[in-house]
């Protein structure tokens, strides 16, 4: 099948064979046979829930297997990959060899529309972004569509405007670097970056690899669109110099080409004022980035400022995203269990001035822990280090620091609790994937949530 020409793909009659059995997975079978195409879905995990996943498929027509990458795959006119799987993996090597075109969930829901997108990608704060902007975009104008790494798919976004169309739409996506694998089309009206520090490396062959697939989401964009990034990043503030979409840096201080920031406000290109610092719920600088950011693709999508103003006014935050959770005995605890990246971590370390316990652990994915040294010489009071990652975080910051390792989540909760005293901070900031213990990283937040209103109660 020939995929070169984005108008001339039609997937009627075609045989499309969908990697992964996860939410992407799913929706994207869904969409492929709404689409007119024989849709094939197969998992190299077999588990009960996957098996359950398959059967409920089965019954609105689309065939599949699970444990196993058949060859079947081998034989179908387009292979879509979840963005779970990795580029190198057998099957798609395997694919690649026979000429069959690969492509990534987001590259093909985005065949199948023709609404506007505003994707934003980063390392960290992709999702307090995305909330922030979809919330300045619900306006009589627009009505917004958020979609992508927050956890629904792009392709169940564009199958219910298939089927109920909207004129005013336009999506507002988190876009992860693994979905950028395997686009060829996708195109942004504006595209996002936040910010780009190492992470996924586990995944990635190297850093330069990371950045690079992050980097593509404005590659095809062209003059009729718009390229929002972080001038304070190292990376990033000198990465679209020769770009042809106009690029609107925001900044944390006044050079932002949109919004500039002083001391006390956030104005914009003509000096009037958009908001006053202490007006603005979302607490931390790290989020002033992210609000300059959304403000930035608001604007230019034609919203109002005293809307993107309201926004700011009263948005509070996102779940698992330096939560407050609850304070017990003059302790806080609080759930930052979206940090999946040291990066992340040292965010949430700097937005905090209590002396802290932190709780590390989970799936290592070649993050640098030693970054997180500095702290201890403020207010890093302790770390329980959980989970896979555990010997490999003691290893790196073990010595600097008092230090327990434990085996799970529930015992670091424990011991966090036996050791902290009045006027600490507990924060469960993994700085790590949640893959060994937990789902996802929402289960992991909702288990440390549980177990701190455990403690409540027994307190
Ligand atoms: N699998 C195979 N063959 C392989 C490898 C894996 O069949 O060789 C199977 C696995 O058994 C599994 C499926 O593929 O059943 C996994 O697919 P997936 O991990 O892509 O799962 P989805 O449920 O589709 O979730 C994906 C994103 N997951 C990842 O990128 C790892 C979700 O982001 C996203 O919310 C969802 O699509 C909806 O678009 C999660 C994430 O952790 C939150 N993202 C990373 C992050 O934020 O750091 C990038």
């Amino acid at each position: 099948m020939d995929i070169s020409n984005r108008s001339d793909i039609n997937l009627m009659g075609k045989t499309v064979a969908i990697l992964g059995i996860g939410k992407s997975g799913i929706a994207a079978a869904k969409l492929g046979k709404e689409m007119g195409a024989d849709i094939f879905i197969s998992d190299l995990n077999e588990s009960s829930e996957i098996n359950a996943s398959l059967n409920a498929l089965a019954e609105l027509g689309i065939a599949g297997e699970t444990g196993i990458h058949s060859d079947r795959i081998q034989k179908s006119d387009l292979v879509v990959v979840s963005p779970g799987i990795p580029k190198h993996a057998e099957v798609l090597t395997k694919a690649k060899s026979n000429g069959i075109p690969i492509s990534g969930e987001i590259e093909f829901a985005s065949w199948f529309t023709n609404a506007p997108i505003a994707a934003v990608t980063g390392s960290n704060g992709k999702t307090t972004t995305v909330h922030l902007l979809n919330e300045m975009c619900s306006t009589d104008t627009f009505n917004s569509h958020l979609a992508g790494n927050i956890g629904f798919p792009f392709s169940e976004a564009v199958l219910q405007d298939i089927k109920k169309p909207d004129g005013n739409r336009i999506y507002i996506l988190e876009i992860s670097s693994f979905q950028m694998e395997f686009t060829h089309h996708f195109c942004p009206h504006i595209s996002v970056f936040l910010n780009i520090s190492p992470d996924h490396l586990d995944r990635h062959a190297d850093m330069d690899e990371y950045v690079s697939e992050k980097l593509k989401l404005a590659e095809r964009q062209t003059e009729k669109d718009f390229i929002v990034y972080n001038l304070d990043d190292a990376i990033l503030s000198s990465a679209f110099n020769g770009s042809t979409a106009t690029a609107c840096p925001f900044s944390l201080g006044p050079d932002g080409k949109i919004f500039g920031l002083n001391e006390s406000k956030i104005f914009d290109e003509e000096h009037a004022t958009l908001i006053d610092l202490d007006r603005i719920a979302l607490p931390g600088r790290h989020n002033l980035a992210n609000q300059l950011a959304a403000a930035s693709a608001a604007h230019l999508l034609g919203v109002d400022h005293s809307h993107i103003s309201r926004v700011m006014e009263s948005f509070a935050g996102v779940e698992h995203r330096l939560e407050a959770v609850m304070d017990i005995q003059g302790v806080t605890y609080i759930n930052d269990s979206k940090a999946t990246n040291v990066d992340a971590v040292n965010v949430a370390l700097e937005s905090l001035s209590t002396p802290t316990i932190l709780i590390l652990g989970g799936i290592d994915k070649g993050g640098d822990f030693t970054l997180l040294l500095p702290h201890t010489h403020n207010h890093l009071k302790e770390v329980i280090a959980y989970g896979q990652a555990r010997n490999q975080i003691q290893t790196a910051i073990g010595d600097a620091v008092r230090f327990t390792s434990v085996e799970n989540l529930m015992d670091a909760v424990t011991v966090s609790h036996a050791h902290a005293e009045n006027g600490y901070s507990v924060l469960l900031s993994p700085g790590c994937s949640s893959f060994d213990q937990f789902q996802n990283f929402e289960e992991r937040g909702s288990v440390f949530k549980q177990a701190v209103a455990q403690l409540a109660k027994s307190a």
